[in-house]
């Protein structure tokens, strides 16, 4: 209690320094502090009960030129400033009435999962009915993507969180590896872990997925330049090089910027494994794994509800090469002009816009009760968040 009781004056001293003349989406208060207590194990999960805002929309951006397009785009106005935000992206914005907020992570891994650790954890924002929109750039799956194109995520695969060998140092043990990489607790490339460390993989909504595909699907793609597509069309793969679309398929996380066939394969055969070979693999991405991560734990006491997450990302360059630089990865990485930035930039508001739009319009009829609720399992490996998984197994070792 005497916890509370400094949480209380201290935010008592925050929200003064607020207007709150405005038609702020304020919480109701509700009195679901609880306490339990087991002998030395104290529980604590806790309401805020003096939280000034209550967006609708969060959307979470990995750097500035993915920020920017909403806040060129939408009338944000009010800058909120809270700690365990990056230092270089240190600003919550939010539109005129709080009802759609955006922050900027920083990219990779650590900074993912520190902001939006400090973001749930914030006493000033209530989140238990906001819906998240992770919107960001991403290389893409010739097989599945092109250049511009925008997909949505149901699994989410952390695919560097594995034992590595250069493959230079390989025995003759290990002929017929396809890299260095293999999986926690095993001995062989081809094995399932045996042990995990939980944010391999997550599962999100699929519902609410397919409702954002549904309107996204119905927008005006920016098809890129001339430029764009040259590069697409250096490619066999129809999706490659046909102009962007939206797609329904998966994004792996890695803080490891890799690129070119050999781990492109290596990632795509590891992403089916972890989830029971039920992700495509076709988007690759160094935050979301870290974001979800952050929200599993966030939702486990209560803060979010994370049935309401969208990973959408664009494709801003292909994961591999052409068939044309297959020999010289290091030249189509280092020194091909793709011209996919721009394109893939502008789709993120392009093909997110709908959705927000959506949440605010039909917010009381649709999505304050969530009518998209999850039929699926939704959570990570361990199955934090409860449910039946349809991926990991009962018991790993840690
Ligand atoms: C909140 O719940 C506690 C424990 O159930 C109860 O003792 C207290 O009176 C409640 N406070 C209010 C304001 O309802
Ligand atoms: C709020 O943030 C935006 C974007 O970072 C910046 O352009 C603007 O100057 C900031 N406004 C204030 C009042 O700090
Ligand atoms: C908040 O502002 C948006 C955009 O102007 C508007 O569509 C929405 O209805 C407003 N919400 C409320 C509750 O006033
Ligand atoms: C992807 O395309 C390549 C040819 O570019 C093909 O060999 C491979 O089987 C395809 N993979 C999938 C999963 O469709
Ligand atoms: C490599 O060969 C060994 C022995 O035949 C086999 O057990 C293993 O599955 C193979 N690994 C891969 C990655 O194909
Ligand atoms: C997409 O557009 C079509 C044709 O205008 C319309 O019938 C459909 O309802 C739209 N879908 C969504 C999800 O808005
Ligand atoms: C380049 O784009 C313009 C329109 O943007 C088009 O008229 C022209 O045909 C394109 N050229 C090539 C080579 O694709
Ligand atoms: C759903 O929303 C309606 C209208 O906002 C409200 O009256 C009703 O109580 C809500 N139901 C639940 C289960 O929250
Ligand atoms: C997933 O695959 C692993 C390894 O084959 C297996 O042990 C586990 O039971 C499978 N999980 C589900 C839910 O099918
Ligand atoms: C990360 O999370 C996503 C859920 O969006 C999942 O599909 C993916 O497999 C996870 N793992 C990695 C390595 O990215």
């Amino acid at each position: 209690m005497k916890l509370s009781i400094i949480a209380a004056s201290a935010l008592a001293a925050t929200a003064s320094a607020f207007p709150l003349s405005m038609n702020l989406f304020k919480r109701d208060y509700k009195n679901s502090t609880e306490v339990v207590t087991t002998e030395n194990h104290l529980i604590a999960a806790y309401a805020k009960p003096y939280a000034l805002f209550q967006p609708q929309v969060f959307i979470v951006s990995m750097f500035y030129p993915e920020a920017d397009v909403w806040l060129d785009g939408l009338d944000f106005v009010h800058n909120i400033t809270i700690p365990g935000l990056s230092p270089y992206y240190p600003d919550i914005h939010c539109t005129t009435n709080y009802s759609i907020c955006q922050v900027t992570t920083g990219e990779g891994e650590i900074n993912a999962a520190s902001t939006i650790t400090a973001l749930t954890l914030s006493p000033l924002f209530d989140l238990t009915e906001s819906y998240f929109l992770i919107a960001g750039i991403a290389g893409g799956e010739p097989n599945y993507t092109t250049t511009g194109s925008v997909t949505f995520s149901k699994y989410a695969i952390q695919v560097a969180l594995e034992y590595q060998i250069d493959s230079s140092e390989l025995g003759a043990e290990a002929a017929n590896w396809t890299t260095g990489y293999y999986a926690f607790g095993t001995t062989n490339q081809q094995d399932y872990p045996g042990n995990v460390y939980g944010s391999e993989v997550f599962e999100l909504n699929e519902n609410l997925l397919n409702r954002a595909y549904d309107l996204a699907s119905n927008a005006t793609l920016d098809p890129g330049s001339n430029a764009t597509a040259a590069f697409r069309a250096l490619y066999p793969d129809l999706k490659a090089s046909s102009l962007p679309g939206v797609e329904k398929c998966d994004g792996l996380t890695s803080d490891s910027y890799f690129t070119g066939n050999v781990m492109g394969d290596y990632f795509d055969y590891f992403a089916k494994l972890m989830t029971n070979g039920s992700a495509t693999y076709c988007a690759t991405a160094q935050e979301d794994n870290a974001s979800l991560e952050a929200f599993v734990r966030a939702a486990k006491f209560g803060l979010v509800d994370y049935e309401r997450i969208i990973v959408m990302r664009t494709i801003s360059d292909f994961a591999r090469p052409p068939p044309s630089m297959a020999d010289d990865v290091l030249y189509f990485f280092n020194e091909a002009e793709q011209a996919g930035s721009s394109p893939a930039f502008a789709n993120i508001f392009n093909a997110g816009l709908p959705i927000v739009t959506d949440i605010i319009s039909n917010w009381d009829t649709l999505y304050k009760n969530g009518s998209f609720k999850a039929d699926n399992y939704v959570g990570d490996i361990f199955g934090t968040l409860g449910g039946t998984m349809d991926f990991g197994k009962k018991e790993f070792e840690i």
